[in-house]
């Protein structure tokens, strides 16, 4: 009986095992994680960060988790009518040795129905999914970012709300 068991937990912790393996093969390091503060009451944020791709294969990150909101989408932004977009976008691509930058105004990953909100300097936990089946856990503390054009304050972002717009200029979906 005892060897039964034994036998079965080897085997059930052999997937594990491969798991692990193949999430810490190390090929795409992640760095500079943060992700933007936001007012009480706002409940979309998105995260930022760099991907660096030691392989010499392309990588996809195809999707994104995190238990501070309900969904996370993979975000680009797109130039429409002398207006800035997002959209949602179905694989971000790593090049091979190369290195995919996610930033404010370009790639981003999107934080949607935040459950309490964010504190600064909170560590938020994001998953990364990756095609080739591996992910990894990382973990991104809560920044305040100053966004181009909104220095001036007042008056412009009356204007943007007035158009629609989120905090950061951006043009909600
Ligand atoms: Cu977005």
């Amino acid at each position: 009986m005892k060897t039964m068991i034994s036998r079965l937990f080897v085997l059930l912790s052999l997937p594990l095992i491969f798991t692990f393996s193949s999430a810490m093969a190390g090929d795409i390091s992640i760095i500079d994680p943060y992700v933007r503060a936001v007012p009480p009451g706002q409940e979309v944020s998105a995260a930022f960060l760099q991907m660096e791709n030691s392989s010499a294969e392309t990588r996809f990150l195809i999707n994104a988790t995190s238990p501070v909101s309900k969904v996370v989408e993979l975000h680009s932004h797109v130039h429409d009518n002398g207006m800035m977009k997002m959209r949602r976008v179905e694989a971000i691509e790593i090049p091979a040795n190369g290195t995919t930058v996610l930033k404010p105004g370009g790639l981003h990953i999107m934080l949607i129905d935040l459950h309490d909100g964010l504190k600064l300097d909170q560590k938020v936990a994001i998953t990364l999914e990756f095609k080739d089946g591996s992910s990894q856990v990382i973990e991104a503390p809560v920044r305040k970012i100053m966004m181009k054009g909104m220095m001036k304050g007042g008056m412009m972002k009356g204007a943007m709300m007035k158009e629609g717009m989120s905090k950061d200029g951006m043009m909600m979906k």
